[in-house]
């Protein structure tokens, strides 16, 4: 894997409505995230944080009834141009959260460098909605379809293109969340799901290895997007929409394990770490556990 590698934190909680996921960069980061990494040899730069605006009033609600569009559209934009430059300089971008939106802002600017940039969306959600599906007009709920060219134009077309991934080249693990639209969208455009039965079945090792290999097959890089409420609330409970019967805290690090042996990824973000619900930093110390994992640390 790439030794080179740029910490990019992203305070944004203006993808959705409980307040304190925009203090997840500097709760992975006390966690000891740069510790970790430079005792597993990575030439770490750590860049600090996106300027993110705030909006007039929080609740503001507008074209098309998703809360903060500008905000998130304008952050998303400095995301793309920050994570491009560093893909470009071919070092490793490591992207901390905020809400799962600034996946919009990663992807747009990693997916420029590849034809068929790969993703893994580790999550109990899909984050599939538009404006039509939302029950929520939350735009966390929104990010991989608005990277699949399906959402408001502000959104799909930051960075100047759309669309940034092929549904065929998406898989979400731990899904157990899905709303009516968001199946059908998965249904329609043929999207790999290892929803928490397929888990259950057939375990993390057969999961994230054929998820490996389909990967390996079609695309030219792996995106890692990891939101920790993909783990079960017991773990990481310091998330804004747990829901329960999650991943575990041994799956996961399995699951981080075997992609640092398959060397496929070329970028990772760690989002929806909220620091105020949390229990004594338990779900930031987790997210550096898992990169720790995903990044080499052997347990002998
Ligand atoms: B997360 C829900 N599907 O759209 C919606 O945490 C939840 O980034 C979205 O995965 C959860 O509001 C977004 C009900
Ligand atoms: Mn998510
Ligand atoms: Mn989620
Ligand atoms: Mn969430």
């Amino acid at each position: 894997m790439n030794k080179n590698m740029s910490i990019i934190g992203v305070p944004m909680d203006l993808g959705q409505s409980r307040r304190g996921v925009d203090m997840g960069p500097s709760a992975i980061r006390y966690a000891g995230l740069l510790e970790k990494l430079e005792g597993l040899d990575y030439n770490v730069d750590d860049l600090g944080d996106v300027p993110i605006s705030r909006p007039d009033s929080r609740h503001e609600r507008q074209d098309g009834d998703l809360r903060n569009l500008k905000q998130v559209a304008d952050a998303s934009l400095k995301l793309a141009e920050m994570v491009d430059q560093e893909v470009s300089d071919k070092r490793f971008p490591l992207v901390l959260g905020g809400d799962h939106s600034i996946a919009i802002g990663s992807l747009a600017g990693i997916s420029k460098h590849y034809e068929n940039l790969g993703v893994i969306w580790y999550d109990a959600h899909g984050d599939l909605n538009s404006a039509e599906t939302s029950p929520s007009g939350n735009i966390h709920g929104m990010p991989l379809a608005v990277s699949l060219g399906i959402g408001h134009e502000r959104l799909t077309n930051i960075h100047g293109y759309s669309p940034k991934i092929k549904p065929e080249n998406i898989v979400i693990i731990g899904a157990r969340s899905l709303d009516p639209g968001e199946k059908k969208l998965i249904k329609e455009r043929g999207i790999q799901v290892y929803s928490m039965h397929e888990v259950d079945r057939m375990g993390m090792t057969n999961v994230i290895s054929e998820a490996i290999e389909y990967l390996k097959e079609r695309t030219d890089g792996v995106h890692l997007s990891l939101d920790l409420d993909g783990l079960d609330p017991d773990e990481a409970p310091g998330v804004g929409t747990p829901v329960i019967g999650g991943l575990s805290y041994r799956e996961s690090h399995l699951a981080m394990e075997i992609l640092q042996e398959s060397a496929i990824l070329t970028s990772a973000e760690f989002v929806e770490v909220n620091p105020i619900l949390d229990e004594k930093n338990k779900t930031a110390t987790l997210a550096v556990g898992l990169i720790g994992s995903l990044f080499g640390e052997k347990l002998k």
